[in-house]
Parts: C-alpha cells; structure tokens; sequence
C-alpha cells in the first residue's frame, strides 16, 4: 500500500496525493449526507497525462477508482465504500478552458471547469452556455456529463448530452481517447461519444469536453401564474409552445405543498401569487428581438390564459432582481427539503399525455396508504420531469419515517411511473441508489447488454464498480 501511495505521488507530487483524514473528508460524503465512504487516498491530477498515468497504476493494483467532480449528484454515484481501499479521483484541478472558437460557437473545456464559470466565461464573449442547475456554483462539467444533466434550459437547449460535440476520456486500461472535434456531423460507427455520457464514471473518466454554445439572448422576461389543477397545466404549457415556440426557455412547476416547505425555511421567498394557489408555475421568454417584442408576446399568452380559464393570476418580474427571485423559489425547494431533514426523492419522467393520471392516481394512493405525508413535487414540467418527493408527516422524525417507508412507497411510485410508461430516473442518474431498481426498470435485454458492455470496457471493474450496473 505504501509503494501505492508512492507511485501516485511520483506522478503528482505529495500534496496532491490526500491521505490523512482530515484532508480526505471533504470528499467522502454526499450532497444529502445519504452515503459516505473511506477512501485510501484522495487524487488529485492536473493533466490528461497524469489522469492516465494514475489510472495504469491502479490497473496494475487492482485498485478501484471513484471519480468524481463537484460531488453535488444524488445518488451517491462519486462516493467510495468503507473497505477504504478504492481512490477518490477528483478532477477540480482540471479546470483550464482550452479554447472558445467563436466561429464554431464552441468552447473546449477540462472535465474540472465549475459549471456557473463556464456560463460566465460564454457570457464575457456574448454566447450563452445554457446548461443550468441549482449546483452549478459547485457541479463540475465533467460531473454534468457523466450523469448527463438537465437542469432547467431543457426544454428549449436540452440535456448535456445534446450540448455536447466531442470528448476526450481515459479508458479503464489508461490510454487517452481523444474525440475532442467539435463537429455537429459525424456517422463514424458507434458513438463513443454518446456511450461515456451518461455512464457516471463505470466506463472511463472524462478528462475534457467540446460543447455547444448559442448566441445570448438580448431580452428575457420572467413571470410566476398560478394553476388551480394540473390539467391546466399541462393546458397552459401547450398553449405556450404554440404561441411562442423556441422563445419558451423554461416553464418549471411548483405545488403549494413544496412552496409552504419554502417559505418555513425562507420567508424572504414567500409566493408572491394570492392565496397559496394550488400550483405555481415559473416561466420564461427569450429572445433575441427587442425587449418590447418579448413583453408583448408574453402579455398576450397570458390574456389568452386569463380568459380561457387556464390561470388564476399572474406576475411578471419588472426588473431582473425580481426574475431572480423567482427562479430563487424554484431553486430553494431543494435546500427546504435539506433544511427540515431526510426525504425520499423520486426524480421521473411522465410522458406529458399521462401526467394528470400519473399525478391524480400516485397522490391519492400516497395519500391514503400513508396519511399525513407531505408531497413535494415540484418540477421542470416543460420535460415531463417531476421530482416527486416525500417528506414525513411534520412531527415525525424523517430517518425514522424513511426507515419504515421507504421500500413501500417507493415501490409505489415506481410501479405507477412503469405504469405510465415513463422513467425511474429523468436526469439524476443512478449511481448506487438506483442499481437494484434498474435491471427491472430496463428490462432484462437492456440489463444484459449494458453489462455486456461494462465488461468490455472496463473488464477488471476497477472503475466505478456497483454504480449503475454491477457485473
Ligand atoms: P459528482 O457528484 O462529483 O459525480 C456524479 C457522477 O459522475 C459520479 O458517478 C461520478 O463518479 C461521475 N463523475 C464525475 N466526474 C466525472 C468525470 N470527469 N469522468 C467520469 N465520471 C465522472 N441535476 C440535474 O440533472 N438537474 C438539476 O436541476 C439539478 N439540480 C441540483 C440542485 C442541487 C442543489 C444539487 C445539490 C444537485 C442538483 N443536481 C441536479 C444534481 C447534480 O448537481 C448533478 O448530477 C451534477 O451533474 C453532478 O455534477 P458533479 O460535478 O457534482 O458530479
Ligand atoms: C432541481 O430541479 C433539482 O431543483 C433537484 O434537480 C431536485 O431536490 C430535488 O429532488
Ligand atoms: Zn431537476
């Protein structure tokens, strides 16, 4: 183990080489404090070169290795397990933008480059990065690839996985794939490419990323409207993608339940619609035409809605501190939940045709099988995504209530998203907390052939073992 250590520092440097527990702790426990881990050490390269070189070494060990970005993901996929044996690789040392081709509208990246950075970097040269999450102070590129993330610009930009052209990755063996063009086109055989995102670091390490980026939009207004039921919802989002097409960049959906759990932990957030409406919907308008033009089009949807029946009321932000405010709420639902405790997340894709069934049927089972819960669903609506959390009924201690209910109620939600043909896992990935559940999820074809492939690429399972898919 010492003569480990010592190959890794020869390729690092000591400092970089983390050992002692006060250093490794840091990276040793997820964002919802749901997993934790040992680590033998904690690695921490620069280079594409030093990522292979520590890779090889643990080849030849036998070592496992974790990789890992922000580690802001929700299914403890970047958490190690307590053998203590398996190596943190952490890339946030790996942050150097290696090139903005203005002509190309790309950007060249390291896997370590912070999210919100990226987006500013774009924004100084007047592009737009528009991958956007409530982690991006934190998440690294590398991370939002390797889980494909979606964040709340999907339903006008997509996921990552479609703001990516090229990648440049370190195989399971330590050689270095280099897919960095940045082309739009290319029927070369199997996309590699599409393979490693996604696969939450089991099939190699991304070490640098091409990815797309778009002309910022000049004039972008934000409003908040209450729904009195979903079918009015989905109504009003039908409504909006007719009316104003690829000017619709975000319409996220919040319940009066999810917004109460907000404003116990921030009143400065509190619901500027009347009355605690059923459902608080959160849109937005860009556009590269004049402010007016937007402001216009935005008014008339909305009158269209007053008069249809399909809203109750509405506010449009005056100023972009406001808008800021709103988007605010929708991010702190997330930060409520942690703030009052352990909560069962449910992160789903409902096809838009099965929604109002999906919500109306999986509420009143969830209601009726376990009184008093709390239902915090809340969500980017716009994709179908729902994150169809539970809270435990206020005054009933959470791990306690999460202990005994977990099971069922998850095999309750599930059973109802497999019965509305949709997705155990929308944009959170899998990592460990979803493993077990998977193979039933995908079905036994998918499952064989995923392993197939884990076992080609990775045939010693030293990366990333039992995330995803065990073999
Ligand atoms: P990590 O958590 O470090 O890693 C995630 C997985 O990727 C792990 O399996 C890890 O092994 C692997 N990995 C990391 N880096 C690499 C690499 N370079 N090569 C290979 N594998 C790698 N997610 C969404 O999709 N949408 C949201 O709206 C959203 N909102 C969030 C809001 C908050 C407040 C928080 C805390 C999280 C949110 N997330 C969201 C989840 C999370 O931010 C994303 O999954 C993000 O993409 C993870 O990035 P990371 O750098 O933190 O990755
Ligand atoms: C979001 O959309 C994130 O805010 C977090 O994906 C969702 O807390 C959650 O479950
Ligand atoms: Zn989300």
């Amino acid at each position: 183990m010492h003569d480990l250590l010592e190959q890794f520092s020869a390729v690092l440097g000591k400092q970089y080489v983390l050992t002692e527990d006060q250093d490794k702790a840091p990276y040793l426990t997820d964002w919802r404090k749901r997993y934790s881990g040992k680590a033998l050490a904690v690695l921490l390269p620069k280079t594409t070169n030093e990522v292979a070189k520590l890779v090889k070494i643990c080849a030849a060990n036998h070592v496992v290795i974790v990789p890992q970005g922000g580690h802001t993901g929700f299914c403890g996929g970047a958490t190690p397990d307590n053998s203590g044996k398996q190596v943190i690789l952490n890339l946030k040392r790996m942050n150097q933008i290696r090139e903005i081709d203005t002509a190309n509208q790309t950007i060249s990246l390291e896997a370590g480059c912070i999210l919100q950075a990226i987006q500013e970097k774009a924004a100084a040269q007047d592009f737009l990065f528009p991958l956007s999450l409530g982690a991006e102070g934190s998440c690294m590129i590398g991370g939002n690839l390797a889980t494909n993330a979606g964040g709340t610009n999907v339903l006008r930009y997509g996921n990552t996985r479609d703001l990516c052209l090229g990648l440049e990755v370190v195989t399971a063996q330590g050689e270095i794939w280099n897919g960095m063009k940045g082309l739009r086109k290319d029927n070369t055989g199997y996309d590699l490419r599409d393979l490693f995102i996604g696969s939450e670091g089991t099939l190699g390490i991304i070490t640098a990323a091409v990815m797309k980026l778009y002309p910022l939009p000049i004039s972008q207004w934000t409003t908040l409207v209450a729904t009195e039921n979903i079918a009015s919802t989905i109504a009003l989002l039908t409504l909006f993608q007719k009316r104003a097409t690829s000017l619709l960049t975000g319409f996220e959906m919040m319940t009066q339940e999810s917004l109460a759990l907000n404003e116990k932990h921030f009143p400065q957030l509190a619901n500027p619609l009347k009355g605690n409406p059923p459902f608080t919907i959160l849109i937005e308008l860009s556009d590269h035409e004049s402010e007016e033009h937007v402001r216009k089009l935005l008014g008339t949807i909305l009158e269209e809605a007053f008069t249809t029946n399909l809203i109750s009321d509405a506010v449009i932000a005056n100023n972009l501190s406001q808008a800021n405010t709103f988007w605010h709420m929708r991010e702190h639902i997330t930060l409520a939940q942690a703030e009052e405790g352990a909560n069962l997340k449910h992160d789903i894709t409902i096809p838009l045709s099965s929604l109002e069934n999906f919500i109306l049927e999986t509420d009143a089972l969830i209601r009726q099988k376990f009184p008093g819960v709390r239902i915090i669903n809340f969500g980017h609506l716009g994709d179908g995504n729902l994150h169809y959390n539970i809270a435990a009924p206020i005054g009933i201690d959470p791990k306690e209530f999460n202990h005994l209910h977990e099971k069922p109620i998850q095999e309750l939600v599930y059973a109802q998203v497999e019965r509305c043909q949709g997705s155990i896992s929308a944009e959170h990935g899998v990592g460990q907390l979803k493993l077990a559940d998977l193979r039933a999820h995908k079905g036994e074809v998918a499952h064989q052939l995923m392993k197939s492939l884990k076992r080609a690429l990775d045939p010693q399972n030293t990366l990333n073992p039992h995330k995803v898919v065990s073999i």
